[in-house]
């Protein structure tokens, strides 16, 4: 049965198709506990979902028990243990990279503890070990970003490359659906890739470093908008003009993005919608209820450049 509650979650197989455009469904939880494992403070991306999923758990009355692993995947399954230790009725996790959760996961499995993965997926041997999966596809979200170079450019680019977490799925996808959608230009290439771990600060530092090495460089893609913004300045320090010079492509969608799009500095960002709260805590009641879930949930995204940042900015919500 597929349920229109504003998300529109359209069940295609075992996949849905989610537009995070939601009227929060309000349901009296006040006896649920839910235990969320998030990955940090990292990025404005990261901060807009840690809010979102907060807010959404107050509005509907769940217990949440927060945890914040500091970008350390060891936090995060010592919090998961806790979660299950405590007997939580569900856990919500935005895992830090792909692979490592097996015995945790089980552990959870084992004593019914629903999880709903939120943004980032998992690598196991077995997916009955989480519930469900609600993210942005990346691999899409790269092949928008190296589409939208490929006909800015007329096909022919020296990239630079700042990527994000090394083994978060994020950005093992946005550089292979980036990849894809430029190995159809044969002037197009990546000649330097760095990760700036998906912050402002280590991706302006990685773009000051590409910047001294020398060589030609005609646009730097980013895994995400604050190492653009990072690149950005580093970009102006050395003296040229970022979204002209060289040219700035990054994916999340952020409000300074948006600022920077107006300024004629980033040039184009897709949008990676952080606002999960209600697809999570929706998931959370339907699995506490023993209702069967699609596997994945897939958030539509968009693509944004400096054509349409002014018209839309004021109603951004991140
Ligand atoms: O792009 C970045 C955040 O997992 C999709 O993590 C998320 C990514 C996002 O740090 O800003």
């Amino acid at each position: 049965m597929i349920r229109i509650l504003q998300i529109t979650i359209v069940c295609i197989f075992s996949t849905a198709v989610l537009s995070v455009d939601t009227k929060n469904s309000f349901a009296d939880n006040k006896d649920l506990t839910v235990g969320f494992s998030q990955i940090g403070a990292e990025s404005g991306w990261r901060t807009a979902e840690t809010k979102s999923i907060r807010s959404e758990a107050k509005k509907r009355g769940v217990n949440l028990k927060f945890s914040d692993a500091q970008q350390k995947q060891e936090n995060q399954i010592k919090a998961l243990g806790a979660f299950i230790a405590q007997n939580v009725d569900a856990i919500i996790l935005a895992p830090v990279v792909e692979t490592g959760w097996e015995p945790i996961l089980k552990k959870a499995h084992r004593r019914g503890i629903p999880v709903i993965l939120v943004d980032r997926g998992v690598k196991v041997t077995n997916d009955d070990l989480y519930t469900t999966l609600i993210a942005s596809d990346f691999v899409a979200e790269g092949r928008m970003a190296g589409d939208w170079l490929a006909a800015k450019t007329g096909g022919k680019a020296n990239i630079v490359e700042l990527q994000g977490t090394p083994g978060a799925a994020p950005a093992i996808d946005r550089k292979k659906g980036f990849e894809q959608a430029i190995a159809k230009h044969p002037g197009m290439k990546i000649t330097k890739s760095q990760t700036g771990e998906f912050t402002r600060a280590k991706g302006k530092e990685v773009m000051e470093a590409f910047l001294k090495s020398g060589g030609e460089i005609d646009a730097v893609y980013a895994h995400n908008d604050d190492m653009a913004l990072g690149a950005i300045q580093a970009i102006e320090e050395a003296g040229k003009k970022p979204g002209v010079d060289i040219l700035v492509v990054s994916i999340d969608g952020v409000k300074p993005a948006f600022e920077s799009m107006v300024e004629g500095k980033l040039n184009c960002t897709v949008e990676c919608n952080p606002l999960l709260g209600p697809a999570a805590f929706d998931a959370v009641e339907q699995a506490v209820a023993g209702k069967k879930l699609p596997k994945n949930t897939i958030v539509q995204d968009k693509l944004f450049d400096q054509s349409t940042a002014k018209d839309v900015i004021d109603s951004r919500q991140y």
